[in-house]
């Protein structure tokens, strides 16, 4: 799928850059234009992929490019300020060849929280193809402030964009580590995940004779996400069987034998069950899910068109009935086979509640912090004898 990328912030920067390392890596070419936009100078010099002359600096006479903290309000100030000076940045760019957009950022700091909303609201304004949201949410240990901006963010973004992907930093913390020691490893399996979604899209037919024809297209992937709101992707791989020449040569003028069949076959279904009963983006309940997408992505003489079919039903029934999309993605020469499953419209995120509770007991807490500290400075300086100046 062609996407026009956008990272708001530090942490939808590098998920963008590692997306076009990704798609170098592969050779797929899923983001066709990227933007990174931030307060902060410095994050934007620290992006390796994205080139020089698609960062985008905004807020500076706010912020004078050292950007603003954690302060999401603000973040969304600067954004709708300088609305029009990321519009033309996108519109410079050239939208001909986006099916849709993809917004990144983290959503509890200040700058990617607060401004993210605020440009999937415009380009919903501007463009007919769908605008897609990928929100990270903090982990616990970031402290109640992260937890208020990030439940702020969220509820706003959800209503700006077609499907937001939520990505939870608490769940993925490497255990004994700090969050900021995870950020690597987690945002590669952020970049895997999704990049193989995207990708998929893209995938070339198979020649003739290959197994692996029920290839998806793009409109297989905004039709999972049409409507969906929370999507969340689900990922399980092992290694590809190892296939020498002769091998590859015997598969091409024989059949499979129907034993070889079964095998890929019950191979493929346990793929896609571990990858939606393994660790989600977000943890979930996958039947709280409206619609789905299996993807088994992979050299095309492992794929099975029948293994998917039945992975396909199978998922069907683990979400509790509703509608499913299948596919493959050949990746000829991959030394993997991947299991995705992309679930959307997933109602059932005990996560989502508990930050939200964190948010509001956040609240609270400054409001009375707030109170009191104004009682106490009154207090220091209410000294009798004295007048103010004025
Ligand atoms: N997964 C991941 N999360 C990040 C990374 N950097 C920051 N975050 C998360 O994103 C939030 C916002 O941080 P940042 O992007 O630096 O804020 P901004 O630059 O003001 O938008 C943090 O609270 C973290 O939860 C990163 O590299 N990877
Ligand atoms: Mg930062």
């Amino acid at each position: 799928m062609k996407l026009f990328a956008i990272g708001f912030g530090q942490a939808g920067g590098k998920i963008i850059d590692l997306l076009l390392e990704y798609d170098k890596k592969t050779g797929q070419s899923s983001i066709a234009r990227a933007l990174a936009i931030n307060t902060a100078k410095t994050d934007l010099m620290g992006l390796t992929q994205i080139p020089m002359e698609d960062r985008l600096l905004i807020g500076q006479t706010v912020s004078k490019g050292h950007g603003i903290g954690a302060d999401n309000e603000m973040g969304a100030k600067i954004a709708t300020d300088d609305i029009y000076t990321i519009q033309s940045a996108v519109d410079a760019r050239g939208t001909h060849m986006t099916e849709a957009f993809l917004v990144a950022a983290g959503l509890g700091g200040g700058t990617g929280s607060g401004g993210a909303p605020v440009i999937a609201r415009r380009l919903k304004k501007l463009y007919s193809e769908p605008v897609y949201g990928l929100g990270i949410l903090p982990s616990n240990e970031e402290g109640s402030l992260y937890s208020l901006n990030a439940a702020r963010s969220l509820m706003t973004f959800i209503k700006e964009v077609d499907a937001l992907f939520l990505f939870d930093n608490d769940s993925w913390k490497k255990e004994g580590t700090t969050i900021v020691e995870s950020y690597q490893y987690i945002n590669e399996e952020i970049a895997r995940r999704l990049g193989i979604i995207l990708g998929a899209g893209e995938a070339p037919r198979s020649p003739k004779g290959v197994v692996g024809e029920s290839v998806i297209d793009s409109s297989e992937i905004i039709n999972t996400l049409k409507g969906g709101e929370i999507s969340v992707i689900g990922y399980a791989r092992e290694e590809a069987q190892r296939v020498g020449l002769l091998g590859k040569l015997r598969n091409m003028f024989r059949r499979k034998t129907s034993i070889e069949s079964l095998d890929s076959t019950t191979k493929v279904v346990s793929l896609v069950r571990r990858a939606a009963m393994g660790r989600l983006t977000m943890p979930c309940d996958i039947k709280s899910a409206e619609k789905a997408l299996v993807l088994i992505a992979g050299p095309p003489e492992q794929l099975s068109r029948v293994g998917t079919e039945k992975a396909r039903l199978w998922l069907e029934d683990a979400i509790g009935g509703g509608e499913v999309r299948g596919g493959d993605y050949p990746i000829p020469g991959s030394k993997y086979v991947a299991g995705v499953v992309l679930l959307s419209g997933v109602s059932n995120v005990p996560r989502i509640k508990e930050l939200q509770q964190l948010a509001i007991d956040a609240q609270v807490r400054m409001a009375e912090f707030s109170e009191k500290k104004g009682e106490r400075i009154e207090e220091l300086m209410n000294a009798e004898d004295l007048q103010p100046l004025f």
